[in-house]
């Protein structure tokens, strides 16, 4: 394992063991890497990882903190819901709302690139981290023996874990889109939020190998609560 892996790692626990609090000033790269006999480059290395996965946050002339209520989803790697909270040192948690097989409608079809009428698992979950509700996702999949997943806890387990190391089904790539909106009646209570707050709605397409569409997924993310992050670099246009 890369040092700075290991180093995320041991800054993640502190967060885990309760010794680190949200708000709390992080130790500078010169601290870290005295305490762990390692490069600044690698303690920057790992710091910069965590501020891009949301676990800290930077304050110029301040220094690094660890980030409070707001989860950040980052951009640039494709990751799930329990994999984004857990890396955050919180507990994710699933509500299964319904799972049910039903036919593809036809916006759904042309993004899973089936027919319409197509049975598809249609899977309703109610996403909590430390017991708080964070998010609504409404996934539709669509691959050979789909229906199998009617088998399957999603309570107990991450969907992409079930579909990458159950059913070998590798997650390769996804576009995603947001949409800033208003919380309606029914998704605020499940939300616990007040109708008409602020919400996000995003809608996800995942791909499996040879660029298959799996996963077709609406969700609706408390606005107040959530911030996406991504890392844009400027395309070289002219060589120097
Ligand atoms: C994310 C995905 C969702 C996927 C879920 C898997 C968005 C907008 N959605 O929340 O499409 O189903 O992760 O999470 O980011 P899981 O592996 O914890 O079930």
């Amino acid at each position: 394992m890369p040092r700075y892996h290991q180093l995320k790692e041991i800054l993640r626990e502190r967060i885990r063991s309760g010794e680190w609090k949200p708000g709390d000033l992080i130790p500078s790269e010169r601290e870290l890497s005295e305490t762990y006999r390692i490069s600044r480059m690698t303690a920057r290395q790992a710091i910069t990882d965590l501020v891009n996965e949301g676990v800290f946050y930077r304050e110029q002339g301040r220094g690094t903190f660890v980030s409070r209520n707001k989860i950040t989803q980052q951009l640039i790697k494709l990751t799930g819901f329990t994999e984004d909270i857990s890396a955050r040192g919180q507990h994710p948690s699933t509500q299964v709302l319904s799972a049910e097989m039903l036919p593809a409608d036809e916006f759904t079809a042309e993004r899973l690139r089936i027919t319409p009428g197509e049975l598809i698992f249609c899977l309703q979950r109610l996403r909590l981290a430390d017991g708080e509700p964070l998010a609504i996702e409404f996934s539709h999949l669509s691959f050979k023996g789909c229906e199998r997943l009617l088998q399957e806890n999603l309570e107990q387990q991450s969907l992409y874990g079930v579909l990458e190391s159950k059913f070998g089904l590798p997650l390769m790539e996804a576009e995603q889109e947001l949409e800033a909106g208003l919380a309606g009646a029914e998704e605020a209570a499940l939300l616990k939020i007040a109708p008409g707050a602020s919400v996000l709605f995003t809608r996800r397409t995942t791909y499996t190998d040879r660029n298959q569409p799996i996963e077709y997924a609406k969700s609706v993310y408390c606005g107040a609560k959530y911030i996406f992050y991504t890392h844009l670099k400027r395309e070289q246009l002219f060589s120097s």
